[in-house]
């Protein structure tokens, strides 16, 4: 173990010390992990500093005697092991950090006084951790769930964290709820289970008592819950939010992020065996895409109105179970933010990595929506909780890095400590400490506020199907059937019949196909209650083409990743012409095959494996490709991976290239060749599957 903050002047011997030590680290990057203090490598000392002479042994009484107590080594090792953990967040436990950039590239002096936002050009250090909601810290990455998309911002004005998620609205609209959406969705109390998922009684009780919850439904049910990777997915704010310029006026503001390689998800059943095959796509594919220089990168945009906006506005903006299409306030693209550096330790940057809801900077304010006012004081309440005492912004992944001052002390940790004597204010000492400031500090928007103190939902809030309306029937054709599979799908976890039926009830309020198929695919012999407009009135919303998935896709192959399977004597300029052709996309070419070790070309040169077939599934490429020889393909239809690789490839609709020899292969799987599946013996038509591949998915496979 080695420190940061060394307990004495670092001597040339510490300096390099230090150096082999962070080599050490990060392997792969020329460090030896067997090196010896003789080798120049770093010493074993206690936390204490006092050098340590045997780690394999405790002190014992005799060769077989008893352990002794004396042994401080051994004790502080083990009580320190004991206490490594710290509790997981109560939701978001499992996440996924990286540090980066967000740089201004539309300057709005004149909506916001925020430093960041006044000039083109300006960049500020970002942190962003990606989330999936229910699931605890070890659960499966591909888990049917909101992602959390959280980044902190650090300005010269202080951090400002935008603790997004990747849909744009919520379950409820009042932060009272959030407890009772949680306990509902996390596994059921008496069992324990299930974990990370909504498929189960109490969630679905919950939700069907909860009317407000079903534009949300709409958005969790479609394929927004099972991105492809945190890179291809949206992050909003959700909350209304304000701007506030340097006269003191205020506009409204939603935030959203918009990935620059389009928007993908997966499929459901591809899901399913993702988390198997790895648990870990999502926080694998983060890592590794930085790692190759591959760098994510969203725009930030500004959806910006004010008062008269909103009181025209068909919903409250303040009711975050409501969104503002894009077609009736564009979207204004001001920033961008780039990922190009991975943690270097998962526990100290992106376990505690603190955000709250609070941290804003000048020019950045909030908004009466009861779910952020409620949010407001959770942050923070349960930092303490999770980092153990109020020093958490001393803690590097937290703390600003712009200079503070300020009187507070002490507490666990501290670890900025003034000196001096003045530790409150006013003082009259010469060194007398910070003082406010009028002119640059934080001013709260003077918002006039009157009212009686009641516990009241405001009749704004009424309405909660027509935008679950408007999201079901802005999807295409293929996206609303996904939704309706993952309602049955989930119903059909829920044991309990009346809470079926009482979900069920919901839909025809949503879309009356919607409805039959759910209640049909659920075995119900008709729908409960047809929608009555004099009962549950609903409006008749425009499509909006930003909130499907399909219809925001890619227009390469760039980011994404292609399998290919090889066997003994294929021909080796058409491995290598198709590698270089998916490079050439962008994409990233993984090889396939029967033995990890590799294969041998047709001209004698062995190629290493990516993956042994058996743990690479086709769910874990975006487009596959059957590199066989005859008897290569013989063999291959022997192995029912790979069989099952094929199959599943057909069954996900993903485009495949073949050789013409890899044809016994297809039968063996049982699938029959269609439009989706491509020759690749010619340079050409390598060119043209790779171009085929950036639509991502051959849809008209699948049954309408
Ligand atoms: Fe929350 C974590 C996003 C409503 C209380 N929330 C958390 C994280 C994200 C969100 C991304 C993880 C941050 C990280 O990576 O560390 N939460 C949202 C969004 C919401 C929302 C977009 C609705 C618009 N949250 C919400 C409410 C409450 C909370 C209404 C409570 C009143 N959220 C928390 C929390 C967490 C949290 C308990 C758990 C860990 C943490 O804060 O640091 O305070």
């Amino acid at each position: 173990m080695t420190h940061d903050m060394p307990r004495r002047p670092a001597t040339a011997d510490t300096q390099s010390n230090r150096d082999v030590a962070s080599r050490d680290r990060n392997p792969g990057q020329g460090g030896e992990t067997h090196q010896h203090p003789d080798d120049g490598g770093p010493r074993l000392t206690t936390a204490q500093g006092v050098p340590v002479a045997d780690n394999q042994n405790t002190l014992t009484a005799g060769p077989r005697g008893p352990a002794l107590l004396e042994d401080f080594h051994f004790r502080e090792k083990i009580f320190h092991f004991d206490h490594e953990r710290i509790p997981e967040r109560v939701v978001h436990a499992r996440g996924y950090g990286a540090h980066g950039y967000f740089e201004t590239t539309d300057a709005i002096p004149d909506l916001t006084a925020a430093h960041l936002f006044g000039a083109v050009g300006r960049r500020v250090p970002v942190f962003t951790r990606f989330s999936t909601v229910a699931g605890s810290k070890g659960s499966p990455d591909l888990a049917r769930d909101v992602r959390g998309f959280a980044v902190k911002f650090y300005t010269e004005e202080g951090n400002w964290d935008l603790v997004g998620n990747n849909i744009p609205v919520f379950f409820v609209q009042d932060a009272m709820k959030f407890p009772d959406l949680i306990h509902a969705a996390k596994p059921e109390p008496d069992r324990g289970f299930p974990q990370a998922q909504t498929a189960h009684d109490n969630f679905w009780d919950f939700i069907s008592l909860m009317p407000e919850a079903m534009h949300m439904i709409m958005w969790t049910m479609s394929d927004r819950a099972i991105p492809r990777s945190f890179r291809f997915m949206e992050g909003f704010g959700v909350h209304t939010f304000r701007m506030i310029n340097a006269d003191g006026n205020s506009s409204y503001v939603k935030f959203h992020w918009k990935p620059k390689a389009g928007l993908q998800s997966v499929l459901w059943d591809e899901a399913v065996k993702i988390n198997g095959a790895d648990p870990d796509f999502h926080r694998r594919d983060l890592w590794d895409a930085i790692g190759s220089g591959d760098f994510p990168e969203w725009d930030l945009g500004v959806q910006v109105f004010d008062d008269a906006f909103a009181d025209a506005f068909g919903f409250d903006v303040l009711d975050s179970t409501k969104l503002i299409p894009e077609e009736d306030c564009p979207v204004r693209i001001i920033g961008r933010m780039v990922l190009d550096r991975r943690v270097d330790n998962m526990f100290a940057e992106t376990e505690q990595v603190a955000f709250c809801t609070q941290n804003v900077v000048p020019g950045i304010g909030f908004t009466n929506d009861p779910l952020l006012q409620g949010r407001n004081f959770s942050y923070l309440d349960t930092q303490i909780k999770r980092l153990g005492g109020p020093n958490f912004t001393h803690i590097p992944i937290n703390a600003p890095r712009c200079p503070m001052h300020h009187f507070q002390q002490d507490g666990h940790m501290a670890m900025h400590n003034p000196k001096g004597r003045a530790n409150y204010e006013p003082n009259g000492w010469a060194q007398g400490g910070p003082r406010a400031d009028p002119k640059a500090g934080y001013r709260h928007f003077a918002q006039p506020v009157e009212g009686e103190s009641r516990k009241l939902r405001p009749e704004s809030f009424a309405d909660h199907y027509s935008q679950a309306r408007q999201f079901y029937v802005s999807q295409t054709k293929i996206e609303q059937g996904h939704i309706a599979d993952a309602l049955i799908f989930e119903l059909s976890k829920v044991e309990t019949l009346a809470i079926r039926e009482r979900m069920v009830a919901h839909l025809p309020h949503i879309d009356a196909d919607l409805a039959r198929t759910v209640g049909d695919g659920l075995g119900f012999d008709a729908v409960s209650t047809p929608h009555d407009p004099a009962v549950t009135p609903v409006m008749d919303l425009p499509s909006s083409a930003a909130l499907s998935i399909l219809r925001n896709g890619p227009d390469s192959f760039a980011g994404r990743k292609m399998g290919i399977v090889v066997t003994d004597g294929i021909d080796d300029a058409l491995l290598e012409g198709l590698r270089k052709a998916v490079m050439a996309a962008g994409g990233v070419a993984e090889v396939v095959a029967p033995k990890v070790g590799g294969i041998v070309t047709a001209g004698g040169a062995r190629v290493a494996a990516d993956h042994k077939i058996d743990g690479a599934p086709s769910v874990l490429f975006d487009a596959v490709a059957i590199l066989a020889t005859k008897d290569g393909a013989k063999a291959l239809a022997a192995l029912h991976p790979a069989r099952g690789f094929v199959a599943d490839a057909v069954a996900h609709a993903k485009f495949i290239g073949l050789t013409a020899d890899a044809a016994p292969l297809l039968d063996a799987a049982g699938v029959p060749r269609d439009d989706g599946m491509m020759d690749l013996d010619a340079s050409k038509t390598i060119e043209s599957f790779v171009a085929a591949c950036a639509a991502l998915r051959f849809w008209a496979r699948l049954p309408a």
